[in-house]
């Protein structure tokens, strides 16, 4: 088969969505309810991907596919719904860690993908194939089929700074390790994956999901050539808030956010984003920083944006595309 069979042909991109992880996926669930699916193309984070016992991991591809795919599990917010861990459990019987916790099911995902690409296929090809397979009718794409990496420099209180990669820094050390810088090595290099900066130019909408900005968003607006695309479309490119109430709905945003001198607040993501996005997307009980973020020249919708059902989410995705047409 060559290696292009499983791409898509080129059809017109009428939503384009910068997607991280959770958070996107419960959006693009709601988009995908609101909207036909074949008219959007979520552009997903790559930097958290990380080897774990020779395979290929795509944490953020992972939680789209299988939110969208109807099979993930709401209880872990990652990973497969049903799953069972005892292949990654009994790997602790030869001493090797196994604190990332891979499950059976998912690992068939994570076993395919590094085969396929060993076999000379790229990351979008093989993304391509797994949300084929998963019945998905939205369409999927890196953002870059080069390697790129969220590292964190962390230090415990008085101890030395120290670099992580991502899942270092969350899932194994807890979020403890006390942000002093993040950089997004190979991104300087990087070039998008074939498609992406055509659905952002076509795109009558480009919608940045309710993701972290540091680290899910960061890295696809440090590959040369996406903010530069996204500055020209400003007019077109809607942000949802992951920020409510000065806090972040789930996950440490916060502790990347703070550090790094961004306010931990809906005006904040506003302040971070006013050079390519025009209109930002932020909760009911948010109202008040209405007035300080048009200030900065961001127009303001506000919105439930807890999606606590894809119900909410789909009438949050209606909600922000109308306020784009
Ligand atoms: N998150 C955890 O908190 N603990 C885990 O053991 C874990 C395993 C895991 C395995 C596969 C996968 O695709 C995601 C997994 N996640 C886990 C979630 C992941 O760390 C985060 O969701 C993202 O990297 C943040 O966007």
């Amino acid at each position: 088969m060559p290696p292009s069979a499983f791409l898509r042909p080129n059809l017109p991109s009428v939503i384009a969505a910068l997607a991280g992880g959770v958070g996107a996926a419960k959006f693009l669930a709601g988009l995908v309810r609101s909207e036909p699916p074949r008219e959007i193309t979520a552009i997903v984070n790559v930097a958290d991907d990380q080897e774990f016992h020779g395979l290929y991991v795509c944490p953020d591809i992972d939680s789209v596919t299988y939110t969208l795919g109807g099979v993930n599990n709401t209880k872990l917010g990652w990973g497969r719904e049903s799953e069972t861990f005892r292949t990654i459990d009994e790997l602790g019987r030869f001493g090797v860690a196994n604190w990332f916790r891979l499950g059976d099911l998912d690992l068939a995902t994570h076993i395919f993908r590094t085969d396929q690409l060993r076999k000379g296929r790229t990351l979008a090809e093989v993304t391509n194939h797994i949300t084929r397979s998963f019945e998905i009718e939205a369409t999927l794409i890196p953002a870059t089929n080069d390697r790129i990496t969220t590292v964190i420099t962390a230090a415990a209180a008085n101890g030395e700074p120290h670099d992580l990669a991502m899942q270092e820094w969350f899932v194994r050390d807890r979020c403890e390790p006390i942000v002093r810088a993040v950089h997004f090595e190979g991104a300087d290099g990087a070039s998008p994956a074939p498609g992406v900066l055509a659905a952002l130019a076509d795109a009558e909408i480009i919608v940045i999901c309710p993701s972290n900005p540091v680290i899910s968003i960061g890295p696809l607006l440090a590959i040369p050539g996406i903010k530069d695309l996204l500055a020209d479309r400003r007019d077109r490119v809607v942000a949802i808030s992951p920020i409510v109430a000065g806090a972040p709905v789930k996950g440490p945003a916060d502790l990347l956010m703070r550090p790094l001198g961004i306010e931990v607040s809906c005006f904040g993501v506003a302040e971070q984003y006013r050079e390519f996005c025009s209109t930002v997307v932020f909760d009911i009980v948010d109202q008040d920083q209405a007035e300080r973020i048009e200030a900065v020249g961001v127009r303001c919708v506000s919105a439930d944006t807890m999606m606590t059902s894809p119900d909410v989410a789909a009438k949050l995705a209606g909600i922000v595309v109308g306020a784009m047409r």
